[in-house]
Formats: C-alpha cells, structure tokens, sequence
C-alpha cells in the first residue's frame, strides 16, 4: 500500500515535470530567438551608422578643403580689387602673364621635362605634402625647390591652371622657419609669397606648414601659399640632371 501512495506522487510528478519543460522550452526559445533578432538589427544599425560617420567624416574633409579653396580665392579676388600694393613684388605677381608653355622631355626620363640642369615630373594625383615628397624621394628626386624666377617661371608656364601644387617649402622647426626640402638655404633663393601669406591660418587645425603654389584663373607666375600639410594636392618633383 504504501508503495502506491509512494509511486503515485511520483507518477504525477513525472507527468507534471514533462509539461513544465516542454512549457519552459517553448518559454526559452521565443527569449532566443528574440535576442538573436535584436542581436542582427543592433549589429545592422551599428553598421549603418558607422558607415554614415565614415561618410560624413570625407564629406567633411572635402568641405575643409574647398573651404580652404574658396577662401584663397577669395583672398585674390580681394587682392586684385584693392590700389597697386606699396610691395613691388605683388605688383609685379599681378602684372607677369604668360603663354603656354608645351614642355620638353629632353635628357630626362619618359613623363619628365627638362628645364636647364633639372627634371621635373607634374603629379596627376594628389597626395598630402608627406606622401608627396615621400614620392619623390622614390624618384630619386624632392619637391622642387625654386632656386630662382627663371624656374618659377617655366613651371608656371607649364602647370594646370586648376591645380595647387605641393613645393618642396616646409616650416619644420618653429613658426616662420622655412626651409627647402634639399637644404637650399632658405635665405639665400627669392621669395615669391602671394599677397597676405603665409598667413598660418588659425582655421585648420594643423596650422599651415607646408608650401604650395596657388592656381589661377590666368596664366600667370605662380605665387606662393602656406596649406595644411595634411590636404591632398597636386605636387611637382625635381630631380638634377
Ligand atoms: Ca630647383
Ligand atoms: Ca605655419
Ligand atoms: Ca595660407
């Protein structure tokens, strides 16, 4: 008898503990399968908006640069509207023009031209001014260094109006120390800095240290612009023949 009484708690026992888990594995499923939705459409949006702050971040870069652009233009603009400068040296950027100059290989290696002992090679691409001297070095080469007017000169014949390009002018050790990549006394070559630069403009973060020369709606000779260092330009190399 009393092994009935023992057995049948247990008989109901059992059959109560097969409906609790089947109940708690239809419970426990639906909270797993929840979370691996939740899992996806969290990893989605994390995804989404990663892709969206990579976006915004070059799209913001972009507009620092064209910001940059529109304020050097509007700085020439402004420039050209004021009275002829008491400095000859902007009088004389404002009124030398030139005609297109098509340039030769001569003894320089195929997609260089030559111009009295030196070669250079006009960039299609454009790399910030690190990469760019960087590039040049693999050449065999610098950033050109504008010895004098001459060279100026025939490389401003010879550019893409578009384009700034990366010179080999850099503000290494403190603020208004120039210096040419190839230690060319700074002191010892013309300057031909375009009117209000170098002005280190407080807007970029970087400050500017590196030296460009400035397109232009003319041809006309090129000036010099301090720029971020960290903006992509076009840039030109030299090598000596
Ligand atoms: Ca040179
Ligand atoms: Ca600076
Ligand atoms: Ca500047």
């Amino acid at each position: 008898m009393w092994s009935l009484s023992v057995m049948e708690p247990q008989y109901h026992h059992f059959g109560s503990s097969d409906n609790i888990s089947h109940e708690e594995r239809k419970i426990m499923k639906q909270p797993t399968m929840k979370r691996l939705v939740e899992f996806v459409l969290y990893s989605v949006l994390v995804l989404l908006l990663l892709i969206l702050l990579m976006v915004t971040g070059i799209r913001f870069s972009q507009l620092n640069k064209d910001i940059t652009d529109i304020k050097l233009r509007l700085e020439q603009v402004s420039s050209g509207d004021k009275t002829p400068s008491s400095n000859p040296e902007a009088v004389t950027a404002k009124e030398v023009y030139f005609q297109k100059l098509v340039p030769v290989r001569g003894a320089c290696r195929d997609g260089w031209v030559s111009f009295q002992r030196s070669c250079y090679l006009l960039s299609t691409i454009a790399l910030t001014w690190s990469k760019a001297e960087e590039q040049c070095r693999t050449h065999g080469g610098h950033l050109v260094v504008l010895n004098n007017v001459e060279e100026l000169d025939y490389l401003s014949k010879i550019v893409e109006l578009r384009y700034n390009y990366w010179i080999g002018l850099v503000e290494r050790e403190h603020e208004g120390h120039w210096s040419w990549v190839d230690g060319t006394d700074f002191n010892s070559t013309p300057v031909f800095w375009d009117k209000g630069q170098p002005d280190d403009w407080d807007y970029r973060e970087n400050g500017e240290d590196c030296g460009q020369i400035h397109a232009s709606a003319r041809r006309k000779r090129k000036m010099w612009n301090d720029a971020d260092c960290n903006l992509v330009y076009q840039y030109i190399c030299e090598t000596r023949l």
